[in-house]
């Protein structure tokens, strides 16, 4: 059977000529940034792609196709609409099935990047283990994708609303290489440190291209993170968040928000909390991504 796929021209070109491609996530745009910022940030980091000479291929089930690349009008449905489902490894074949439209996490970007001979992709930060997953088990199916499918993941760490060392633990369990960019301490998303050794670090992209292959030499399933720092000027430090980030938790607590709503939940709060600083840092970190993924992508080719 046919692959549901559907290209943008400007990626089918790209795969045609073989030029280096970065693959972009669609829930930061519906569930990770309000309007109109999300549609901004969404344009921005494309074009960070191409400056960087990598074409963007933004990722999204449109319809029940999987779309990669999508155009600026698709991108703005996208940025306006309510009650898009969030899609990640369980929904995706549902929703392409069921013919509905939906925007795809890290997990199910990361499945379709794949099917699309896409090995880069771009992020905000993955998704981990929540705090208290102890006792929810709420621990993000990111973690898993990263453990099977061979894409590398450019993110800036994990969002410090998870259980940072409970997610490296379970990432370090299921094989995947951690690796922070130009610096031993891993990152927090906003904030430049989490107070935690990066498992692995690299200091150029070449060098993180050649460990991916070399995974693939050696028979290794499985995808890769690279932590990227924020850029210093755009961090909001540990210290600032952590009464924010304890706040919204005790929020979503309260409010018994569960399982997929609990990130956007927090990220909205968080927002209103830091009066817009967070998004505006959240922003500089995604391009700073999209600039770092670029250069992978263009390493991987040689
Ligand atoms: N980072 C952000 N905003 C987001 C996400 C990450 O700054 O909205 C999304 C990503 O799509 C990630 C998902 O895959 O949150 C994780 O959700 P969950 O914890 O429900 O798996
Ligand atoms: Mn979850």
């Amino acid at each position: 059977m046919k692959l549901p796929l559907a290209y943008s021209a400007e990626v089918t070109e790209a795969l045609a000529k073989g030029r280096p491609i970065v693959a972009l996530e669609s829930t930061i745009i519906t569930h990770g940034m309000p309007y109109p910022q999300n549609l901004e940030t969404a344009r921005l980091i494309e074009n960070e792609v191409r400056a960087g000479g990598a074409t963007p291929a933004t990722i999204a089930v449109m319809g029940g196709e999987i779309r990669v690349g999508l155009d600026d009008e698709t991108l703005e449905t996208l940025a306006q609409a309510d009650n898009v489902m969030k899609l990640s490894r369980a929904d995706l074949a549902f929703a392409v099935a069921g013919g509905h439209t939906g925007a795809t996490t890290v997990a199910a970007t990361m499945i379709c990047a794949r099917l699309a001979g896409i090995s880069v992709f771009a992020t905000g930060g993955i998704g981990g283990v929540h705090r208290g997953a102890e006792t929810t088990f709420d621990i993000s199916a990111d973690l898993e994708e990263l453990a099977q499918t061979p894409v590398i993941v450019v993110g800036a760490g994990a969002k410090a609303i998870l259980d940072l060392p409970k997610t490296l633990e379970i990432l370090e369990t299921r094989g995947v290489p951690v690796v922070t960019y130009r610096q031993d301490d891993f990152p927090a998303f906003w904030s430049r440190s989490s107070g935690l050794p990066s498992p692995l670090r690299a200091d150029s992209a070449a060098g993180i291209a050649a460990s991916f292959k070399m995974r693939e030499t050696l028979d290794l399933e499985g995808g890769m993170l690279v932590a990227n720092p924020i850029p210093e000027s755009a961090e909001i430090p540990a210290a600032t968040l952590k009464p924010v980030i304890e706040q919204a938790i005790a929020e979503a607590e309260a409010q018994n928000i569960a399982a997929k709503s609990v990130t956007p939940f927090l990220l909205q709060r968080i927002f209103e909390l830091t009066k817009g600083k967070s998004l505006a840092a959240n922003i500089a970190l995604v391009q700073n991504n999209a600039r770092l993924a670029a250069e992978i992508a263009k390493a991987m080719q040689s």
